[in-house]
């Protein structure tokens, strides 16, 4: 029995040893140490020894159990380290691998020229003011010298709340420099960008929601020719330093004088083109000195303050600017026509 005993240690023990598998370390234990594994076999057979070897070959038997169960527990021991090993191998991480490049979007280009004014204007000690879309009508007419009855405030231009006209959309930038008017201390150099709406069907020139920019600076002893030397300053580091403008008469409700400034065509120089449908100069932006009626609605005291004001359209002067043609394109946020800019 001894013999048996020690041949089943020697094949257990190397069995054991060479185990590929938790699975065929399982069996193995099966195979010698369960209830009719061959350990255990070899124990029932324990009675038919003598007294004297009995405690013998006991004591051998715990022995071999013993060596077994270690062996056991060392190969799955020895197994698990190596398939943790090869875990973390497999799922290994490089952390220096470049990311998935993400798109970055820009910004659009309309808003682009918009900031490349509001950098001059700031350069020239403005402020960059924004206010309300919603508006009463006293603010966006009244207060402007537009007063009822004016065909500006028709129900079918205007986007109105109420039906006494007393709230609207503002169809114009001018009441966020009135609110400025009224609420900030003197003197004033602003501009006022944003949204402004009117009731106009799309088509290649009309957006019933587009963006205007307007301008003023009021002060002590502020005249016209404040107003061109800025707006000059402005167009030149605009369009280049040496751009030609040309200011006509014309007529705004909100100022007196009005004008309207021309710049001259920077293709053909004057001469007419396509560009400039053939005038020799391209229409700009209206402006003025504020109506003193306007000053004086805003508690400003006209013969001691004056101011010039002006307003334009985003949209046209960034469709000149990129050359499109079409309005909607600036409003399609069509990725291929913006990522041109
Ligand atoms: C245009 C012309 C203009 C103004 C806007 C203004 C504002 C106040 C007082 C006086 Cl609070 N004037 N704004 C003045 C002249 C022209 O806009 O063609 N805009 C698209």
């Amino acid at each position: 029995m001894r013999e048996k005993l020690e041949a089943i240690r020697a094949a257990a023990v190397a069995a054991m040893e060479n185990a590929d598998k938790a699975e065929e370390l399982e069996a193995l234990r099966v195979q010698y140490l369960g209830k009719k594994g061959e350990l255990t076999a070899v124990l029932k057979q324990m009675g038919k020894l003598s007294a004297e070897e009995r405690p013998v070959v006991g004591q051998l038997a715990n022995d071999v159990r013993a060596k077994l169960e270690a062996a056991i527990e060392a190969r799955a021991e020895q197994l698990a380290r190596r398939a943790m090993a090869a875990r973390l191998l497999a799922e290994t991480v490089d952390v220096t691998i470049p990311g998935a490049p993400r798109k970055l979007g820009k910004r659009h280009p309309m808003y682009q020229v918009l900031d490349e004014i509001e950098d001059i204007f700031i350069g020239l000690g403005f402020e960059i003011i924004e206010d309300r879309e919603v508006e009463l009508a006293e603010y966006n007419f009244t207060k402007l010298n537009v007063e009822e009855g004016h065909p500006a405030r028709e129900w079918t231009d205007t986007f109105y709340f109420t039906d006494d006209s007393s709230i609207l959309l503002r169809t114009q930038t001018s009441p966020m420099q009135i609110h400025a008017m009224e609420t900030r201390p003197l003197p004033i150099r602003m501009i006022a960008p944003g949204r402004v709406y009117r009731k106009d069907e799309v088509d290649a020139t009309h957006s019933p929601m587009f963006h205007q920019i307007e301008g003023m600076a009021i002060d002590k002893g502020i005249t016209m020719a404040d107003l061109k030397g800025t707006l000059n300053t402005v167009v030149r580091s605009l369009y280049g330093a040496d751009t030609v403008t040309r200011f006509r008469p014309h007529h705004f409700p909100f100022t007196e004088p009005s004008c309207e400034m021309d710049i001259q065509c920077y293709k053909c120089h004057g001469a007419g083109c396509p560009t400039c449908k053939g005038e020799g100069w391209i229409e700009v932006l209206g402006a003025g000195m504020i109506h003193p009626k306007v000053l004086e609605g805003c508690g400003i005291d006209s013969k001691v303050y004056s101011g010039w004001a002006f307003g334009f359209g985003l949209e046209r002067l960034a469709l000149g600017q990129y050359k499109i043609s079409d309005l909607r394109l600036i409003f399609e946020n069509d990725v291929r026509f913006l990522e041109q800019f």
